[in-house]
C-alpha cells in the first residue's frame, strides 16, 4: 500500500522550514498527475494527484501549494484524469467504474490513488483498482481517463426490495473468492442492515447450489471458515478476526471494530461460480 497523503504532507512540513524548502515544496506540488475531482453537487476541483484509500473513505486533493481540501468519497461523482471519451452514462452498473483512455471500461472497486513514493511526486502516480472478479490492477494514470465513484442515484437512497447485480452501492461477493472488502469500517455493537441476493454454484455439480443462507442441500463443508454452518452461506470477518455468519439475515450486530469483509463459507473456492450481491445500510444511510 502507498502511504497516505498525510505522510506526504508531514514530510513537506518537516522540510518546509526555510524559503528554499518552500520553493521546493511549491515546485513539488506542481508535479504529479493533473486531475479534476467532480462532486455530486456539481462542484469541480482542479488540482493534482488526488489521494484516495478505500479504507479511509475520503479523497484528498492538492489545489495549490496551500490548499488541500478533503472530501468524503460518497460526495465524489468522478475523478477525471483527461484523455478519455466518455458519454456520462457509463457510470451505471458498478460501485466504481474505471474508464480507460482507450474507451474501455472496468467495473469494480477503486482501492487506492496516489504516488508510488508518497514523498516523491515525480514518482509514478498509480490507480489501484479491484475488478469484480477480484483481480487487482495497478495502472499508470496515463492509461486511465476517469474513475466513477458509483451511480449518481446511489445518493438518493431509494430502497429496492433486494440487492440487484450492479445496483448502486451493491457489493459483489464472487463465490470463487474467500474475502472481499466492503470498504466499511464498523464499530463493535453497531447493527448493519443487509439485503443480499444471488445464487452460487459450489462445485462442478450444477445441483450444488447455495443462496445467501447456504447450500440448498443443507450440506456443510468441513474445511470452510464456519464448518458447522451451511456451505456457501454469506459470511463476514472484521479485520483478521473470527468469521461469523451473515446468511440471509437482514440485521446483524457487529462483534468487533475494524474493516468489514464479506465472503463465502466454502473450503474449495476455485470450483465455484456465481456471486452474491449485497447492499449494506448503516443508520439509514446507504454506504458503499
Ligand atoms: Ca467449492
Amino acid at each position: 500500500m502507498l502511504n497516505s497523503w498525510r505522510a506526504w504532507s508531514i514530510g513537506v512540513l518537516t522540510v518546509a522550514v526555510g524559503a528554499p524548502a518552500l520553493v521546493a515544496a511549491q515546485q513539488n506540488w506542481q508535479q504529479g498527475a493533473q486531475a479534476t475531482v467532480v462532486l455530486r453537487d456539481g462542484t469541480r476541483h482542479e488540482g493534482r494527484s488526488p489521494v484516495y484509500r478505500l479504507d479511509k473513505g475520503e479523497v484528498v486533493m492538492r489545489l495549490s501549494a496551500a490548499d488541500e481540501p478533503r472530501v468524503r468519497a460518497e460526495q465524489v461523482h468522478y475523478i477525471d484524469f483527461g484523455g478519455a471519451q466518455t458519454t456520462g452514462s457509463e457510470q451505471r452498473g458498478a460501485p466504481h467504474l474505471l474508464v480507460m483512455r482507450d474507451g474501455s471500461t472496468v467495473a469494480g472497486r477503486l482501492v487506492e490513488l496516489g504516488h508510488r513514493e508518497p514523498s516523491d511526486r515525480s514518482s509514478e502516480y498509480l490507480v489501484i483498482f479491484q475488478t469484480q472478479q477480484g483481480e487487482e490492477r495497478r495502472l499508470n494514470v496515463n492509461q486511465v481517463g476517469r474513475v466513477y465513484f458509483g451511480d449518481v442515484q446511489a445518493t438518493t437512497g431509494v430502497g429496492a426490495p433486494g440487492a440487484q447485480p450492479g445496483e448502486p452501492g451493491s457489493i459483489t461477493v464472487p463465490a470463487n473468492q474467500q474475502w472481499v472488502t466492503t470498504g466499511l469500517t464498523v464499530r463493535r455493537g453497531e447493527t448493519l442492515n443487509f439485503r443480499t441476493t444471488g445464487e452460487v454454484q459450489l462445485s462442478n455439480d450444477p445441483n450444488d447450489r447455495a443462496r445467501p443462507a447456504g447450500a440448498m442441500s443443507q450440506r456443510r463443508a468441513a474445511g470452510a471458515p464456519l464448518p458447522n454452518d451451511f456451505a456457501g452461506a454469506l459470511i463476514a470477518r472484521i479485520g483478521n478476526g473470527q468469521p461469523f455468519a451473515i446468511g440471509d439475515q437482514t440485521s446483524v450486530q457487529m462483534p468487533a471494530s475494524g474493516p468489514l469483509y464479506l465472503g463465502i463459507n466454502d473450503d474449495v473456492l476455485n470450483d465455484n461460480q456465481g456471486q452474491f450481491n449485497v447492499v449494506i445500510n448503516r443508520s439509514g444511510v446507504r454506504q458503499r
